[in-house]
């Protein structure tokens, strides 16, 4: 058969940004995805992610300046609506580092932004009732990706730039070399270099090939809570996103989004889930015994009020986080011509754009647009089977 510039194992968000950018640059590029398209398997499914400046690293604040821009694109090449702006609400303790450092961010990246104190916060948010003592500040430019879309939407404009996508094709083998050989339960597929972004199956595609990357799998419930008056935390009421910082450093964060895609539902979501395999996701036990969704209710029925003390709808996601909740971007340390974007940590969608020029730019041999450091395997302690 013919031989691919690239080929990209996993048609998420990352892995279908990967091949937008080789195809948009006339490279020969093959997107493999191992089920039928759309599904729900992985980490790219669903109505809505939250995109947002509001950064505590600088490294991503610095990379969301383009990825807005790169989203905007998309949009317009798409014509459709990808990206709804409703602001989002970083709230915590004033004194607690991360939320000073996403207000340095904010101001260093000079994002509109507005600060409150509880009495200011209750005031022009009534829905909120902030803990004692808590302060917000507000990222004007954040908002809602409508996450379906805009995946059919990088897809499809990677297809009327000539590439190649082939769903319901599971990866069986690679074999490296100077040209890598990708078999599949469909095919046999050569390129000059290969990607893996496989999400939750990364561990599974790396092991035949030496390495193993610390990631860990985990379940997440996606928890939509009914409002009690319809439309209260709407986007049409104008509510925003929120990003609670909870002071006790054991615990992880809490995400949410307005009212939109199920009318009357909020989302609202822990940061963390149970340990899974993809495979085994749905053979965990019920949602409602888990911890999570008992920190949650806690959450819920003390700091929004006006929602229903129970989620009235969970879905399931997976999330694939790093220790340091870092991505990796980076070169297979043996064989240099297979590269790997993983453990987007759940918060990886919104960067996808500039993610895929980044994987891009390290198939192509180029200088990458970003200081890669934070997401080289290198950070990682030696594993012990981490080599050929
Ligand atoms: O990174 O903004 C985020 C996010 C929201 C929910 C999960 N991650």
């Amino acid at each position: 058969g013919s031989l691919y510039d690239t080929i990209i194992v996993g048609a998420g968000i990352q892995g279908s940004f990967t091949a937008y950018h080789l195809a948009k640059r006339g490279k020969e590029t093959l997107l493999l995805e191992q089920f039928p398209l759309p599904h729900s398997r992985g980490s790219s499914h669903g109505q809505s992610r939250i995109i947002r400046s509001a950064y505590p690293q600088e490294h991503y604040a610095r990379m969301m300046a383009e990825s807005y821009r790169l989203w905007e694109r998309l949009e317009a090449e798409a014509g459709t609506q990808l990206y709804r702006q409703t602001g989002l609400l970083v709230l915590g303790p004033s004194a607690d580092p991360e939320f000073q450092s996403c207000c340095r961010t904010l101001a260093q990246h000079r994002v509109p932004g507005q600060l409150f104190t509880s009495e200011s916060l209750c005031r022009c948010f009534p829905g909120i009732r902030p803990y004692c003592g808590e302060v917000a500040v507000l990222d004007h430019t954040a908002g809602v990706l409508y996450a379906d879309r805009a995946l059919r939407a990088v897809q499809d404009g990677f297809r009327r730039c000539g590439g190649a996508l082939r769903d319901g094709e599971k990866v069986t083998g690679i074999t490296p070399g100077v040209v890598v050989t990708v078999t599949t339960s469909g095919g046999v597929y050569r390129a000059k270099t290969l990607v893996i972004t496989a999400g939750p199956w990364a561990n599974k595609l790396l092991a035949p090939l030496g390495l193993q990357l610390p990631l860990q799998t985990l379940r997440i419930n996606v928890c939509y809570w009914q409002e009690k008056v319809p439309g209260a935390y709407g986007v049409s009421a104008h509510f925003p996103c929120l990003l609670a910082i909870r002071a006790n450093q054991a615990s992880h964060h809490i995400y949410g989004l307005p009212s939109n895609e199920y009318p009357g539902l909020v989302k609202i979501c822990y940061h963390s889930g149970s340990p899974a395999d993809p495979e085994e996701r749905d053979r965990l036990p019920e949602a409602s015994a888990l911890p999570d969704i008992q920190i949650l209710c806690d959450f819920v029925s003390k700091y929004l009020p006006g929602l229903g003390p129970q989620p009235a709808l969970v879905e399931h996601c997976m999330y694939t986080n790093t220790p340091d909740e870092d991505f990796v971007l980076d070169r297979h340390p043996t064989f240099s011509n297979i590269i790997m974007g993983a453990g987007f940590s759940g918060h990886g969608f919104k960067l996808a754009p500039v993610v895929g020029k980044l994987l891009c730019e390290l198939s192509l041999g180029e200088a990458p647009s970003y200081a890669l450091e934070p997401f080289r395997i290198c950070r990682f302690p030696a594993q012990p089977h981490s080599a050929l």
